[in-house]
């Protein structure tokens, strides 16, 4: 391509070109970037077309993809300020003055993370929150902060989505300069499953700021606050972020039967959270739980021992939560947590459309763009026909949340590894097995990664057909999952109450527990050689300059990582392949437009896939640009 573009060039082409020709020509090579990045991507989508995502189990030949609209706003106009703009001019501890006196209900916007964690299997593409991000920054800037970040967002970019987590947090940085950017921590799992080093929490929290976050939410899969401590500190102390710690709601305070986490338990969490350097308070109900009678109470009761602002949480599983976000601002809530309507209810958070509306005349409304509002909802509606494979089939709310008390999070996951594992059929009884895990492990806060370790076990019981006497008659014989046996050494940290003793020696057998912190178990990182050893392994080849942002997400997911760098060499960046070919590749005879480089357009269509010759491989024909171009594809089905 080099050479055509080269014997194709007029001045080549007239007999003019001299010695110099080529180092005066530099569009000669950028020509060739673009070539190579376009080469990466037609083997992305013949490896797409031949073998199918391999995230996209059943194809659905009837679904219908609609066109999602951006709502309009003023291009050319200045963004308008915001809480942001706020945080830089007053600094944390001011901002968070100025947000406890403020009487208007303030407003999380979690759609660009836990909604579509919760109702997507957080599968949802930059792609498509950039195209929007812009737009809403400026007709909203009344939103109080935009969860960005955090969770399993950043797992599933590097395992599944082909994304670097990082620059998802600095495009959407550069998109939205004037609202709070928001990020769900895992305290000192960060956003990952086990135990990390202290000093690898520390630089994850410093670069976690430095690329945009402005607020951590913190929070300790089994409410253990000293498992808080040091990301808790590491905000307040190394970033000009705010720190909020959560208080991860479980049980019911309404339910006199229910007494493990009662008022008392929550007002002394709401005590040390303070002391351990909170900013806000989060109350988390990570499952939905806390009932509309329930909220009141617990919001006083937080109050009654601390001044900080109050932001509530929660997922729409049972139907019922809007009605405890309008007692929760009757009893003076600062902040709650909503998800634009094409992404709301059920498992994802309470309908910010629906919310904002209700609020319409009410003494604490903090007034929209309603129509605005709509428009964004309704682009999200849109994009979610792209996600189909992603959906869960829940079709309604369900009371059963009280029972079984499985995260709105974990819910959109727990399914497909129900299903991965040949136990569809029995999902009923993996929900059940579910509260019955919970009972036998003394009642725990279940939220990443308890809720894991509770799915883990409940899965095996199932699978293995095992009730809960089994468990106790033949444990000495069972070989239980990793994350259990992890948990019961100690490796999540200490539960409210302790481990169950008998449970705990059975699974354990002969190893012993610990209670201190996992973390102290763990040897820091040492950020100047292993470093260093880092990009001597991973920068040949590797398209672009490696940097410590890569280095920390090696070090949470080594081995994601390193599969994430073979795809990356193979396919280049799919930033800005649109979703439903980055998901379904393209049919005969269908194109897409794709910009491969700043100001570099390109046509794709594909013409036709051959049978497989012997040796599996089939070719499949583009054009690109119209210039046919063919690649051999090997057929793994
Ligand atoms: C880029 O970061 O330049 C574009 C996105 C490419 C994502 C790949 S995935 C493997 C490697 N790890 C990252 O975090 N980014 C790249
Ligand atoms: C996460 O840790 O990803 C959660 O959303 C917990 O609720
Ligand atoms: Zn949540």
């Amino acid at each position: 391509q080099f050479l055509q573009n080269l014997i194709n060039h007029p001045t080549f082409k007239e007999g003019k070109a001299t010695v110099n020709f080529i180092a005066d020509n530099p569009d000669l090579f950028s020509y060739r970037v673009a070539q190579d990045r376009a080469t990466k991507v037609l083997t992305y989508l013949g490896d797409v077309i031949v073998n199918g995502h391999p995230d996209v189990k059943k194809i659905d030949e009837n679904a219908r993809f609609e066109k999602p609209v951006v709502p309009s706003f003023e291009k050319h106009a200045p963004y308008p300020i915001g809480t942001k703009n706020k945080l830089d001019e007053l600094g944390s501890d001011a901002f968070c003055a100025w947000l406890k006196q403020e009487n208007k209900i303030q407003y999380t916007d979690t759609t660009f993370r836990d909604a579509h964690q919760s109702l997507l299997a957080t599968r949802v593409r930059s792609y498509d929150m950039l195209k929007t991000a812009e737009s809403y920054a400026k007709n909203h800037p009344e939103v109080f902060s935009i969860e960005v970040w955090g969770g399993a967002t950043f797992d599933v970019c590097l395992r599944f989505l082909h994304e670097n987590p990082w620059r998802r947090l600095r495009d959407i940085r550069a998109a939205v300069p004037n609202i709070l950017l928001q990020m769900l921590l895992r305290g000192s799992n960060a956003v990952g499953y086990t135990a990390y080093p202290d000093n690898l929490i520390e630089k994850f929290i410093i670069h976690a700021a430095e690329n945009g976050i402005d607020l951590f939410r913190v929070f300790d899969s089994l409410n253990w606050v000293k498992a808080m401590e040091p990301s808790l500190k590491a905000i307040r102390t190394k970033t000009h972020g705010i720190a909020e710690a959560a208080i991860s709601y479980t049980g019911d305070i309404s339910n006199p039967n229910k007494t493990k986490y009662n008022l008392a338990y929550y007002k002394q969490l709401t005590r040390d959270l303070e002391n351990a350097g909170a900013q806000i308070i989060a109350i988390k109900d990570m499952a939905g739980l806390l009932k509309p009678q329930a909220v009141g109470e617990l919001i006083s009761t937080i109050q009654s021992v601390s001044k900080l602002p109050i932001h509530l949480h929660t997922h729409d599983t049972s139907s019922l939560q809007t009605t405890t976000y309008q007692n929760a601002i009757a009893a003076g809530v600062d902040i709650v947590d909503v998800a634009l309507g094409g992404l709301s209810g059920m498992t994802s958070q309470p309908n910010f459309n629906a919310v904002a509306a209700m609020m319409q005349g009410h003494e604490r409304e903090n007034p929209l763009n309603l129509k605005k509002l709509n428009e964004a909802s309704v682009y999200w509606e849109k994009v979610r026909t792209y996600y189909y494979p992603f959906e869960s089939d829940l079709k309604s709310g369900t009371a059963e949340v009280y029972e079984h008390e499985i995260p709105g999070g974990q819910y959109s996951n727990l399914k497909p590894q129900a299903i991965a594992l040949g136990l569809g059929d029995r999902f009923e009884e993996v929900k059940k097995t579910y509260a019955t895990v919970n009972k036998m492990f003394g009642d725990i806060v279940k939220v990443t990664p308890s809720s894991k370790v509770v799915g883990d076990m409940a899965l095996f019981m199932v699978s293995n057909n095992l009730s809960e006497e089994d468990i106790y008659e033949k444990g000495e014989n069972l070989s239980f999952p990793a994350s259990v046996k992890g948990f019961f050494r100690g490796d999540l940290g200490q539960p409210h109450g302790g481990f169950p003793e008998k449970l705990q020696s059975i699974i354990l057998r002969n190893e012993k527990p610990y209670t201190d912190r996992p973390n102290e178990h763990l040897q820091p990182v040492d950020f100047g050689s292993e470093y260093a050893e880092f990009i001597k392994t991973f920068q040949k080849g590797f398209p672009r300059d490696l940097e410590m942002e890569d280095f920390l997400s090696y070090k949470l997911y080594p081995k994601v990582f390193k599969d994430a760098v073979e795809n990356f060499k193979r396919y280049g960046n799919l930033a800005n392949l649109p979703t439903k070919n980055f998901f379904y590749g393209l049919k005969e005879g269908e194109e897409t437009i794709m910009d491969i480089a700043p100001g570099k357009t390109v046509i794709i269509e594909l013409q036709s896939v051959s049978k497989a010759n012997e040796m599996g491989f089939r070719t499949v024909f583009f054009k690109l640009n119209g210039q046919t171009r063919s690649l051999q594809i090997l057929d793994k089905k």
